[in-house]
C-alpha cells in the first residue's frame, strides 16, 4: 500500500479545511494518508513545533507521494514541496481556480512538480485518479 503524505495550509489559513477532509477522504482509497490531521476541524496547540517539523519531516521521507492542496498560500505547504522534491518524491499540486490569484512560479514552474488546476472536489477526484492509475 502507497504511503500518502497531503499537505494543506494550517497557520496560511484554514478557509480550505472542509475541502482538505474530503480530499483526504478521497486518497483514502489510493493508499494510506499518513497526514489525516490537516483536515481536522480543529487546529490541535498541543505539540511543540519542533515536534511537528521533526515528525512531518519523517513522515514526509517515508511517503511514496506529496499531494499538497495550493490554493491557500502557506509556507509550511512550500517547504514541503521542497523538501519532497529534494528527497525525489514525486509532488503533485491541485490548485482551485478562483480569482485572480496566481499560483507562485517557484511551484508552477517547477519542472519536478505536477500541477494541476480544478474547480471542483469532483474535477480533483477525477485528476486523482488519472495519478493514482
Ligand atoms: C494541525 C491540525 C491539527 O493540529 C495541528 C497542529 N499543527 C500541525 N500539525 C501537523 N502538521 C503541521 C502543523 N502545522 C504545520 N504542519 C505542516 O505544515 C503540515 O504538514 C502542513 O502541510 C503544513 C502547513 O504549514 P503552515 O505554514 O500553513 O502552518
Amino acid at each position: 500500500m502507497k504511503n500518502i503524505y497531503f499537505a494543506g495550509s494550517i497557520r496560511g489559513g484554514r478557509d480550505d479545511a472542509k475541502l482538505y477532509k474530503q480530499l483526504i477522504d478521497e486518497l483514502k482509497t489510493y493508499g494510506a494518508v499518513l497526514t489525516e490531521h490537516i483536515g481536522a476541524k480543529e487546529v490541535s496547540f498541543d505539540l511543540s513545533d519542533r515536534h511537528i517539523h521533526d515528525r512531518d519531516l519523517e513522515w514526509l521521507s517515508s511517503s511514496d507521494i506529496l499531494i499538497a492542496e495550493v490554493t491557500t498560500p502557506s509556507l509550511g505547504v512550500g517547504y514541503e514541496i521542497g523538501r519532497a522534491v529534494s528527497l525525489e518524491i514525486p509532488v503533485v499540486c491541485l490548485f482551485r481556480n478562483r480569482g485572480d490569484a496566481l499560483l507562485s512560479a517557484m511551484i508552477a514552474g517547477s519542472p519536478a512538480v505536477q500541477t494541476f488546476n480544478y474547480s471542483d472536489l469532483e474535477e480533483a477526484k477525477e485528476i486523482l485518479g488519472k495519478v493514482f492509475s
